[in-house]
């Protein structure tokens, strides 16, 4: 895992899109947006009693995994472009990776990218009404797996929609957190 603030340039969104120089962003800065990281041992997930833990305590009672690939999801081109449109969901994004790199992209207080670099092992939640996209890096592939708290609901709203509930909640809840 690594994390940082984002370029403005336009180009190719499989590129890293690091400032010059680079301007890092912390675990505890990530924290205060309500994002969490874990690291895990991705080549024992089926029977990792820490992830048991974490899924038991966290109430993670879903999960499933999906592979990102070319050859591997239906409508690949057209699923990527959803997934890097910014967007919100009314509950937290749990994502592990088995596999493969993956960049998650979340918006700070002041509206600004950061883009968190993820391999595999790393596992992070995306707080609900958090503003954020995801791209894969010129790899092309990555495997996660997908966690839910209860029955798992995929839709996303995509900005502007400031208009849930679930903003206001998110500003007020990690505010607090400051
Ligand atoms: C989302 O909603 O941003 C996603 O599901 C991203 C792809 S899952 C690795
Ligand atoms: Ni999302």
């Amino acid at each position: 895992m690594e994390a940082w603030y984002m370029d403005q340039s336009e180009e190719d969104q499989r590129l890293p899109h690091k400032l010059q120089p680079n301007k890092p962003v912390s675990l505890e800065e990530l924290q205060k947006l309500g994002v969490f990281y874990w690291k895990l041992n991705a080549d024992i997930h089926e029977t990792d009693p820490e992830l048991q833990k974490l899924r038991k305590e966290q109430g993670y009672s879903y999960m499933d995994i999906i592979t990102i690939h070319r050859d591997a999801l239906p409508n690949y081109e057209e699923k990527l472009k959803m997934f890097y449109e910014e967007h919100l969901h009314l509950d937290d994004e749990i994502r592990y990776i088995l596999d493969g790199r993956a960049y998650f992209d979340v918006r700070d207080r002041d509206d600004r990218w950061i883009r968190i670099s993820l391999g595999k092992g790393d596992l992070i939640t995306l707080p609900a009404g958090i503003y954020h996209r995801f791209t894969l890096d010129h790899t092309n592939y990555t495997k996660a797996m997908r966690l839910f708290v209860g029955e798992p609901v995929w839709k996303a709203y995509n900005r502007p929609a400031d208009h849930f509930d679930i903003r206001h909640k998110y500003d007020t809840d990690s505010s607090r957190a400051c």
